[in-house]
């Protein structure tokens, strides 16, 4: 439905955007309905020269029917949206697939750090790779990420990934992500998280292999050689 105005790129887009088309359907069919009906009566109950208006307590079995009936049907339409929707939730937020790489998302007023695992696929080691705003991801891999906040609640969004995840302080959260295409695309907070919340912008950035390869290659030497120098000049 929005794929014309944000490219669906993550092995679950796909099946968010079934979810959110169902439920507009749903309710806007419902919606219609009962609008289109109280038109309807408004124009044909109308007030009209001798006729008087009449009181409705409701109470009788045939008006109660206008209540009962679309409620029955409303419920299994809920019914219905919460049969689709569990399994898409289960696999977006529930499972947790193996890792193929790893990434940290560091929140803070007003800008975002990533640290990316580095050829070891570790995090927490001598080639790390941080950078500030861009998000370096290869295409086709599932990445796991650590999302953490320096100060407030923060929301790590990725649109084209149909990805929304709130970042707590003191809490790491984790979850996954597996890119389907290349380019570079938004990332944004989706909590008001201060004065500066329009001016915390991200990219993330989405990699053929090699592309991804000459990328770790570049920048892991220069983290490895920065994250030796201290303890070089120690000795
Ligand atoms: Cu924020």
């Amino acid at each position: 439905m929005i794929e014309p105005y944000v490219a669906a790129l993550s092995t679950y887009a796909k099946d968010i955007d079934d979810v959110i088309m169902l439920i507009t359907l749903l309710v806007g069919f419902w919606f219609l309905l009962a609008q289109g009906a109280l038109l309807g009566f408004c124009w044909v109950y109308r007030k009209r020269d001798g006729q008087k208006a009449q009181y409705i307590t409701g109470e009788e079995k045939s008006q109660m029917r206008w209540v009962s009936i679309p409620l029955v049907l409303i419920v299994c339409c809920d019914i219905y949206i919460a049969l689709a929707d569990g399994p898409v939730w289960a696999k977006v937020k529930e499972d947790l697939p193996p890792a193929e790489r790893k990434v940290r998302v560091i929140a803070q007023q007003w800008a975002w750090t990533f640290v990316d695992a580095g050829p070891d696929g570790q995090l927490d080691t001598a080639d790390d790779i941080t950078t500030m705003t861009d998000l370096h991801v290869e295409v086709g891999k599932l990445y796991h990420f650590e999302l953490q906040s320096l100060d407030v609640i923060h929301g790590f969004s990725v649109p084209v990934f149909r990805l929304k995840q709130d970042i707590i302080p003191g809490r790491t959260i984790i979850g996954w992500f597996e890119a389907t295409g290349t380019g570079t695309y938004d990332i944004q907070c989706t909590e008001i998280c201060g004065i500066g919340h329009g001016l915390m912008p991200g990219r993330i950035i989405i990699e053929t292999a090699e592309q991804h390869a000459s990328w770790l290659a570049e920048h892991s030497e220069l983290s490895v050689a920065s994250n030796t120098l201290p303890q070089a000049a120690q000795e």
